[in-house]
């Protein structure tokens, strides 16, 4: 599908051609599940991720050749050019992948001058392609998105991400998860960061909030919530997403209500400073 901006059309073209070897790898564990060990489809698994993210790299680097790029896996490749750097998952929502659960995505973001300014995330099962620009709004499969226009935590259906093994803030996630399931319409925890903004954009989920993302995990859904008419910020109401301070999304009815419930549920180190 053509985009009306070149920049799109780069982020777009590499997201879809990752994700034609992460849709055959992801036929392909299925097989896999079945036959070795049990290390096997998670090796495997990683082996696509990083097939993925070389081909973004190739992709990314050939089109903008001077732009440096911050990856999930390989990490830091500075370039020439100071003001722009490519921020990429080359597979969001891994663990799913493994499980041969259809959720998961490549999530491509520009950040320019250090502020999110455009963000592609590709969910290829479903074959959703969400894309924003700054400045130009944001939009799924070419149609225009806008966050939900619900008023009410009642009515409101929000996202949250479980802290994974090895992170020590599982009480902290219960109680912010007690707070907003109490009084809320439910939580959905689906296992990719990149899609629950998308979602949020889209006016599927009412807002989403996760403890400890890393910038590749968000720096594209950033834009697309906030080309779609929503608010981002850390869990506090403030600007450290890039620094420890969690992701926090909703429409702008919502924003406030969903931090102080998960203020009042915990008081977060970004909320002291
Ligand atoms: P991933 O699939 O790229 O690792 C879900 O809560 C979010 O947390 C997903 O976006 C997922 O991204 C991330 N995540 C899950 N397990 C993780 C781990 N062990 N380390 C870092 N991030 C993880
Ligand atoms: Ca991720």
């Amino acid at each position: 599908m053509a985009y009306r901006s070149p920049l799109l059309n780069v982020m777009t073209a590499a997201a879809l051609k990752a994700a034609k070897g992460l849709v055959r790898d992801f036929g392909e564990l299925e097989q896999l599940q079945v036959s070795v060990s049990k290390k096997g489809p998670a090796d495997f698994v990683s082996r696509a991720d990083h097939r993925s993210e070389s081909v973004l790299r190739a992709e990314l680097t050939k089109a903008r050749p001077t732009y440096g790029l911050l990856m999930e896996e390989s990490g830091l490749h500075p370039g020439s050019d100071t003001s722009n750097r490519w921020v990429v998952d080359p597979l969001d929502g891994t663990t799913n992948f493994l499980h041969g659960i259809p959720h998961f995505s490549i999530s491509i973001a520009l950040e320019r001058d250090g502020e999110p300014y455009a963000g592609v995330i590709y969910s290829p099962i479903p074959d959703e392609m969400f894309v924003a620009e700054k400045g130009t709004g944001a939009f799924l499969n070419g149609r225009r998105l806008r966050v939900s226009g619900r008023r009410n935590v009642e009515e409101a259906l929000f996202a949250t991400g479980i802290p994974f093994l090895g992170l020590a803030n599982h009480g902290l996630f219960l109680r912010q998860l007690g707070a907003v399931m109490a009084v809320s319409s439910g939580v959905r925890r689906y296992g990719s960061a990149a899609l629950d903004l998308a979602w949020v954009a889209a006016g599927r989920y009412d807002g989403f909030w996760e403890n400890g993302l890393n910038a590749w995990d968000i720096a594209a859904g950033i834009v697309l919530v906030r080309e779609a008419g929503g608010f981002v910020s850390d869990l506090a109401g403030g600007r450290k997403m890039f620094t420890g301070g969690g992701v926090l999304a909703s429409n702008t009815a919502l924003h406030e209500s969903l931090i102080g419930l998960v203020a009042q549920a915990s008081p977060h180190p970004a909320a002291a400073s």
